[in-house]
């Protein structure tokens, strides 16, 4: 099968372990979904302002877009980019794939030309979803030409009016829509719960992102583990306004989570204070997801509005980027519920503090790993030896949801993984004596602006198809509100100048996400070189703090 190639398995002797001791328990995500669903059918499992969906309509839904994607011409096994903005729509079409075996290689809604090209080339889609056409950006138009313009893709589903999508493609409502009366089923055998269920995209240490193929077994345990710590149940509510493809809100314990502890997932679109704050109140939530530049947001308007409307939430995630302690302070002392911090990653590991931790290490530490079964070892980068207890050092790790490699990206792998399967994860973290992991920096080239993950060479790659540009080197820039922003040190050519709009003006054209373009631009005469003549980025950062203005 053609979703064997391209990744590294667990070793057997460990694979044997891990299902002897039930962390893989042989079982797919949506098997776990539907026996959920037969023991109380009526509950709500998707309540957005749109609709509401009970457990026995979602699962007919699903049920019928899948069978209707194959009769379409999809197969196991092909994969089928998703791109959508958070609604039941997303929620439908992804358990329709977890029953098929179609793939999912969960893009992001900030993705454009420049992503989506590459997501589909590198996974072989014949699919992609996305919206017909959303703020301002016609998501239609680029999925057609990407159609015409790769090897690989067929089908284009377009999520929005059914009437207003274009004779060629496929309206992902209509597929998404109840079974008709006499609508025949098709039949498919379960996926086996050892292939690959979705595909993650990594933050991407260099480069454009590396997809992550994660399996039933390990994800179920992912999502299994991490629930544990997050105290779900029935009664959950769970808020999604992270985008719902990444791994924090889809498997952390997430959407999937929630709908494998019979509870109600809310798809909300847009963080937005205001929005967040009614969508909390009207649907009662009870647990919610977001990285700290918006947590920040959400606290500035609870300082406004009071923080009432947020009454029944129990449990507020945070992660994705540093939180600082002061705001971790400010969460814990205005806002009701408890503060869990989450540091994880697509590639596997995750830490959370736990609910009944002493406020001190909630507010100072991004928590421990979510199974007895996580290894990790910190260790100097030089001496690849382990550092002392308290000491910072590289934080390495390996386990029964942490795969062994990337698909399909051999260079990547030797890069990132040690051959005995230790994930090199670039944070750089101190632990504390009880064990929890204070996340004090990273050694890997990237950017953390505002939870989103940028590589700083994918940057430096784009600034070299401006002409003026003769050297490239980006950096992160400290900012108050999104913790860092992209800053873009260039040497010109003779004769030459560069504006920051042109290099943005650039950006936009090629069609590379908006989260991408610089927000500052250096020109400089030379670049800084260490030793080795490898440009000096630590001397960089350092030339940029003495140019900013004292905060
Ligand atoms: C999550 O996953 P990714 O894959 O988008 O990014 C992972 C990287 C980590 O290696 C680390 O550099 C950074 O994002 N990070 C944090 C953090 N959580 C993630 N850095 C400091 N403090 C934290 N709490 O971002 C992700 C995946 C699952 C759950 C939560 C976050």
């Amino acid at each position: 099968m053609r979703s064997v190639e391209g990744l590294t398995p667990w070793p057997a002797e460990l694979a044997a372990l891990y299902r002897e001791k039930g962390l893989w328990e042989g079982r797919t995500l949506m098997e776990l979904i539907e026996e959920r669903a037969a023991a109380r059918p009526d509950h709500p499992a998707v309540a957005c302002d749109a609709m509401t969906l009970t457990y026995a309509q979602l699962l007919d839904r699903a049920h019928a877009c899948g069978d209707r994607m194959l009769r379409a011409g999809l197969r196991a096994d092909d994969r089928i980019v998703v791109q959508l903005p958070n609604g039941w729509q997303f929620v439908v079409l992804l358990l329709a794939c977890l029953r098929t075996g179609i793939l999912p290689v969960m893009a992001l809604p900030a993705h454009r030309e420049h992503e989506l090209r590459y997501l589909v080339d590198h996974a072989e889609a014949r699919a992609l979803a996305a919206p017909l056409h959303l703020r301002d950006f016609d998501h239609a138009a680029l999925a057609m030409k990407l159609r015409e313009t790769t090897e690989t893709l067929e089908f284009v589903l377009l999520q929005g009016d059914p009437s207003a999508v274009p004779e060629d493609t496929l309206a992902l409502d209509s597929l998404c829509a109840a079974r008709a009366r006499d609508e025949e089923h098709v039949a498919v055998p379960q996926p086996d719960p050892s292939a690959v269920a979705v595909f993650l995209l990594s933050g991407g240490t260099t480069g454009m992102p590396k997809l992550i193929a994660r399996t039933h077994d390990d994800y179920v345990c992912n999502v299994r583990e991490t629930a544990r710590h997050t105290a779900l149940g029935d009664d959950t509510v769970y808020l999604g306004t992270l985008p719902l493809g990444h791994n924090f809100p889809l498997g952390c314990p997430g959407i999937l989570g929630t709908l494998i502890a019979g509870g109600t997932i809310v798809p909300l679109a847009s963080p937005h204070p205001e929005r967040t704050f009614a969508a909390i109140e009207r649907f009662g939530v009870t647990h919610t997801a977001a990285v700290p530049a918006v947590v920040a947001t959400w606290l500035d308007h609870a300082s406004t509005v009071g923080a009432e409307q947020l009454s029944s939430l129990r449990v507020l995630q945070v992660g994705g980027a540093r939180l600082a302690d002061e705001l971790a302070a400010r969460v814990v002392s205005l806002l009701p519920g408890r503060l869990q911090q989450v540091f994880g990653m697509a590639e596997g590991l995750i830490n959370l503090t736990r609910l009944d931790d002493p406020v001190e290490i909630v507010i100072g530490t991004q928590g421990r790993p979510a199974c007895a079964a996580d290894e990790v070892r910190i260790i100097n980068e030089e001496s690849g030896q382990e550092v002392a207890v308290g000491e910072p050092g590289l934080l390495l790790t390996r386990g029964p949801y942490t795969p062994r490699g990337y698909y399909n990206a051999p260079e990547a792998n030797a890069r990132s993984f040690t051959p005995d399967g230790w994930y090199i994860s670039g944070d750089i973290v101190v632990q504390t004596p009880e064990g929890n992991f204070v996340v004090s920096g990273r050694s890997k080239d990237m950017i953390n602006r505002g939870g989103e993950n940028i590589s700083a060479e994918e940057i430096e790659n784009l600034a070299y198809r401006l002409e003026a540009v003769r050297l490239a080197a980006a950096v992160a820039m400290p900012d108050a509100q999104l913790g860092e922003r992209v800053c873009l040190f260039a040497v010109l050519h003779d004769e030459h100048v560069l504006e920051l709009e042109h290099v943005r003006n650039a950006f936009q054209e090629w069609g590379v996400a908006a989260y991408k373009h610089p927000d500052r631009l250096e020109t400089v005469d030379e670049l800084p070189l260490t030793k080795v003549g490898k440009i000096d980025k630590k001397a960089l950062r350092e030339l940029l703090l003495a140019s900013l203005p004292a905060s």
